[in-house]
């Protein structure tokens, strides 16, 4: 049995909940919520040292990074697959996915706003910053997407890329950002959206999501 440890609006956990749904693999959640830094307590950093969600964890043993647990699930459930066939393929989904987990998302976690807020940043400065990154990643972003035709943001089947995409979207609409310049990327999420698989994913619908 897999358990994936998380957080209703972790974008890095949502990932983890798309691939999982999408692939049909059961599993349970023990959620921590970040606002009571219930993810710093010394129960979860033994599995996670780095103190964030998601971890899964599998009869082998723990696995953390979202990226990386993605990969392992394609690895060990390779039906529906998460990549495409040619490595080359493969090489631009994975440098798409890391554009947004490594370049747009460590810059807006819970960890980040706290430091901006803690320097005494006004709540108009810090949606300020959140909206400059993701900006700047989605307009990298929306021309290769655009080139891919659709109707998923790699073209025609879904791949590890609409696992964070969709979830980024989420938080550029949890942050206002304009989204009117990103038409390739609106359409690539709302391909997923609607899928029973991305329902099940969707935050709101997570034992521990806010009423
Ligand atoms: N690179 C990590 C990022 C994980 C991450 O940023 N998790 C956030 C929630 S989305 C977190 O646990 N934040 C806790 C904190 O900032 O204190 C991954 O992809 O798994």
């Amino acid at each position: 049995m897999l358990t994936l440890h998380g957080y209703w609006r972790s974008g890095a956990a949502y990932r983890v909940r798309l691939a999982l749904h999408y692939k049909a693999l059961p599993f349970a959640q023990i959620t921590h919520d970040l606002r009571q830094a219930q993810h710093r307590q010394p129960a979860y950093t033994t599995l996670n040292p780095q103190a964030m969600v998601p971890t899964l964890v599998t009869a082998d043993g723990p696995i953390t990074q979202s990226l990386a647990i993605m990969e392992w699930l394609d690895e060990t459930h390779p039906t529906p697959a998460l990549l495409p066939p040619t490595a080359m393929a493969r090489a631009q989904v994975r440098a798409m996915a890391i554009l947004i987990a490594a370049d747009i998302h460590p810059l807006h976690n819970l960890r980040v706003l706290s430091a901006l807020r803690d320097s005494g940043q006004t709540e108009a400065a810090v949606t300020a910053w959140v909206a400059r990154w993701i900006t700047q990643g989605f307009s990298a972003l929306e021309p290769r997407i655009a080139a891919q035709g659709g109707p998923y943001a790699f073209g025609t089947d879904v791949t590890l890329l609409d696992c964070c995409l969709v979830p980024q979207l989420f938080s550029a609409e949890r942050f206002g950002v304009d989204l009117a310049p990103f038409p390739a990327i609106r359409a690539a999420v709302a391909a997923v959206r609607g899928t029973a698989w991305a329902e099940a994913a969707h935050p709101s619908r997570q034992p521990d999501a806010d009423p």
